[in-house]
């Protein structure tokens, strides 16, 4: 591999921002935190508050940022008309301010260069300067390999101006990680299923659920805002909780039954709870009579699929499989198995989450309340411009063709193999745009991203930190916070088609740019300007809104507005009307036609993932409620909260290691990799002997991130064993087993700073 690029350590400076104090305040069980401002006692009246939508998760929600007389951000609250929050935001939410004043912000274009030594470092540069050169390398590019050797990584609503210059340029390899590493194997199997996928936020009728089962998802932890209010509103109604999950999660605190399931067995619990519906003849006839394609295949499918032969591997007593079953056709089809979000699991993540759907099928859930409703989006039209280049090559190229035929969005870790050079393509991808994701933690294996990175002819990253991936850079463009710019509108689907404005409460501090005007300038440099004809973005935004009944001004007063359902109803299935899925056969497949013609298994089979070797243990992670992945542990609002992550260690094998709570420790995992940082032990019940567990999204290497600098320990460097799902490429990424160290090895890559 080529050394090329050097690691570089981004410099900051400035002192620190005034804390906001943070008050925990519950709700229903689960911990919000309201904002109380002891500072500053400014009233709401003496403040000046411009709506906006939160971009700490991609949950959105809706709000008002509040601002002082002299011109300081004081808080963010929730829009009380969005759904997706209904008013109240998350602590993440809420603690968003500390994105806006985060003294480690990054400040000026960077550009690497390198001394006569060879020593590499960034100097500061102006904006022109920075873009031109950008320019200049993509149309060399684009000149000499054409546009479809570029690749745009993006995630956040700023992708989207960044995403249409990238089309505009000509290449289609688009990507965001919340695909491959997150909701991609859902999508496609609740496609297959049913002809639709899931969607964000999720299509989930929660707040009317009789039962909720919840494998894995950890509702509560997890912080998806509107899933928490209704998962709440849904106990207090009396709905029966099941939770599957080796670890004792916030949500399995809140079940009626944890199902402590040994990890990787789920596809045997989904077949085993099929068969006791189908044998005890508990389904949904009529609708499964109407709608759905294929039940005598699958019920010769589960016919020896027992709750007594899933015992065997779930660990699961066939008695409690069989009640669970029950509780659930008792309350169909108000009765919701959820489809997860973060699935990228075992790498049959596909054929597990189409076992959710056909569970979810037969027991009449899909259209139904109680169920999956059915959710509609307001339709903005696009600003006039030419039509895109069509390309002639793409990503897919990297592979054989066929595979991934059921694909139908861009892989992230497919665009690094598509940018490793192989004798077998004409083209290989040669300049990366990196906005608003930080790449070495959200893939996995790091060593092929490193791989994938040192081919590169150029790398850009637009963020508004030093994170790991901006010391990878050629270039670095500061991006100012989501609090101080406009966006594009939100349009999610949901019950009620819903559109948010986020406007700019202050000026971008230091030298940020918004990312609207980044991609026009860019487009400016390289004759792509027909596709931004509007001056700046009011003007788009204006527009936008004039063509669907509103204004930049009205939205400007009430940030978030509603509109009338067009399509078909909430509940399109509520009363078994007639209804075609877009599927082969136009009905819910049971068995998928489309599985079959790929040469996949038409129903799904529970097949045995590798268990942890002697000595080691399973590496599990997960969300913690006041922090989003890695982005928000410099956050001083949330640093306060959370300021390392630790490992959570069951009794019994502590007592094996002799490892005390509270001690630090080094994880090695099955490849030998160490963990740059050690990692404080947590000794609790909550975690199987199996396994251990830690939340995501820790253990920085850029020591410019002056909080989270070496806390904790990052789970990603210790995924660099993939499970690729066969049928869409996903990552499945929890089959890595750990083991523990307490000395610091010899040659340990970083050293913690005290
Ligand atoms: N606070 C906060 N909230 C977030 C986010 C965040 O960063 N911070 N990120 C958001 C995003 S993008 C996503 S995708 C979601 C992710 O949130 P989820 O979709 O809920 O996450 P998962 O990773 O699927 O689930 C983690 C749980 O799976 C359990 N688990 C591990 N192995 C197994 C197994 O083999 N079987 C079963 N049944 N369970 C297992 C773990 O113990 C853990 O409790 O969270 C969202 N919400
Ligand atoms: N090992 C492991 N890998 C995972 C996961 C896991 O739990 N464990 N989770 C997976 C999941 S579910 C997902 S969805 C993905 C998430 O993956 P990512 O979206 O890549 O998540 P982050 O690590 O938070 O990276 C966000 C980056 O955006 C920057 N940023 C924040 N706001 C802005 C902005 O306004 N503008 C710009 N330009 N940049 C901004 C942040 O500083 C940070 O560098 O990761 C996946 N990968
Ligand atoms: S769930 Fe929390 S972090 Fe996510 S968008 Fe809503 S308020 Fe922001
Ligand atoms: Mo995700």
């Amino acid at each position: 591999m080529k050394t090329r690029r050097q690691f570089i350590k981004i410099s900051a400076a400035g002192t620190g921002a005034a804390a906001i104090g943070l008050q925990s305040l519950k709700l229903n069980g689960f911990n919000f935190l309201s904002e109380k401002d002891e500072q500053n006692p400014a009233s709401d009246e003496e403040m000046t508050s411009y709506p906006t939508y939160c971009e700490v998760c991609f949950w959105k929600c809706a709000g008002w940022t509040y601002v002082d007389k002299k011109g300081n951000i004081r808080k963010i609250i929730g829009n009380e008309k969005d759904p997706h929050c209904n008013g109240r935001l998350c602590p993440r939410g809420t603690g968003g301010v500390g994105m806006y004043n985060d003294e480690d912000r990054l400040k000026t274009p960077l550009i690497r260069e390198t001394d006569p030594e060879g020593h590499q470092y960034f100097r500061k540069a102006s904006w022109d300067e920075a873009l031109d050169l950008i320019a200049e390398k993509m149309d060399k590019l684009r000149q000499e390999h054409g546009p479809e050797c570029l690749a745009l990584f993006s995630h956040g609503t700023g992708g989207k101006m960044l995403s249409h210059l990238v089309k505009a340029f000509g290449s289609p390899n688009i990507s965001a990680p919340s695909f491959a590493q997150c909701r991609g194997p859902r999508e496609v199997g609740f496609t297959a299923t049913f002809g639709e996928d899931v969607m964000s936020p999720e299509r989930t009728d929660i707040r009317d659920s009789k039962c909720l089962v919840l494998i894995g998802s950890h509702i509560g932890e997890n912080m998806h805002n509107g899933q928490i209010q209704e998962m709440s509103a849904a106990i207090e109604n009396g709905a029966t909780i099941i939770t599957v999950d080796p670890r004792f999660s916030t949500a399995a605190s809140h079940s009626k039954y944890w199902l402590p399931i040994k990890p990787a067995t789920d596809l045997a619990l989904l077949l085993a709870w099929i068969h006791v519906i189908i044998y005890e003849d508990l389904y949904d006839k009529e609708y499964v009579k109407k709608y759905a394609f294929g039940f005598d295949e699958l019920k010769e499918h589960v016919k020896n699929k027992t709750p007594e032969w899933a015992y065997g591997i779930t660990t699961i007593e066939p008695e409690i499989i069989r009640r669970t079953a029950r509780e659930m056709a008792a309350a169909s089809p108000r009765v919701l198995i959820h489809p997860g979000r973060h699935v990228t699991w075992y790498g049959d993540d596909t054929q597990r989450t189409r076992a959710i759907a056909i569970l979810n099928a037969i027991l009449g859930s899909w259209g139904r309340r109680g169920g999956f409703y059915n959710p509609e989006k307001v339709h903005v039209p696009n600003y006039p411009h030419p039509p895109y280049p069509k390309p002639k090559r793409s990503w897919k190229d990297a592979y054989p063709p066929g595979k991934y035929n059921l694909v139908n969005e861009v892989l992230s870790t497919g665009i690094c193999d598509a940018t490793i050079p192989n004798p077998q393509l004409d083209c290989h991808l040669r300049g990366w745009i990196v906005y608003g994701t930080n790449l070495m933690a959200s893939l996995p294996d790091q060593k092929k991203t490193l791989e994938a990175i040192s081919h590169l002819d150029f790398l850009v990253v637009i963020d508004t930190m030093p994170m790991d991936i901006t010391s990878y850079a050629d270039i670095v463009l500061p991006e100012c916070t989501y609090l101080e710019r406009y966006d594009s509108l939100r349009t999610s689907p949901h019950r009620e088609p819903v559109i948010a404005l986020r406007m700019p409460a202050a000026k971008p501090k230091y030298d940020s740019k918004p990312n609207w005007w980044i991609a026009k300038q860019l487009a400016n440099r390289l004759g792509l300007q027909d596709y931004f004809q509007w001056e700046n973005i009011e003007e788009l935004l204006d527009w936008q809104l004039k063509k669907i009944g509103s204004s930049l001004n009205e939205m400007k007063r009430i940030g978030v507005k509603k509109y009338p359902r067009e399509y078909n109803d909430l509940y399109n299935l509520e009363n078994l009307e007639d209804f075609e899925f877009n599927t082969n056969t136009g009905k819910i497949e049971l068995y998928s036609t489309e599985l079959e013609i790929e040469d996949f298994d038409p129903l799904p089979n529970y097949t045995h993932h590798p268990e942890p070797p002697e000595g080691y243990y399973r590496l599990n992670y997960g969300r913690a409620p006041m922090h989003t992945f890695s982005r928000t542990t410099n956050n001083h609002n949330l640093w306060d909260l959370m300021k390392e992550n630790s490992v959570w260690v069951n009794p019994k094998v502590a007592d094996l290691w002799e490892l005390e709570n509270g001690q630090y420790i080094w994880l090695k995992n099955q490849d030998g990799i160490v963990s740059s940082f050690p990692i404080k032990v947590r000794i609790t019940e909550r975690i199987r002997w199996d396994s251990v567990y830690m939340v995501h999204g820790f253990g920085h290497t850029d020591r410019k991130l002056k909080r989270a600098y070496g806390r904790g320990a990052s789970d990603s460097e210790l995924v660099s064993k993939v499970f690729l799902d066969p049928i869409m490429g996903g990552t499945g990424m929890r089959g890595n087993f750990v083991t523990f160290l307490k000395e610091k090895p010899a040659n340990n890559k970083e050293e913690v700073e005290s």
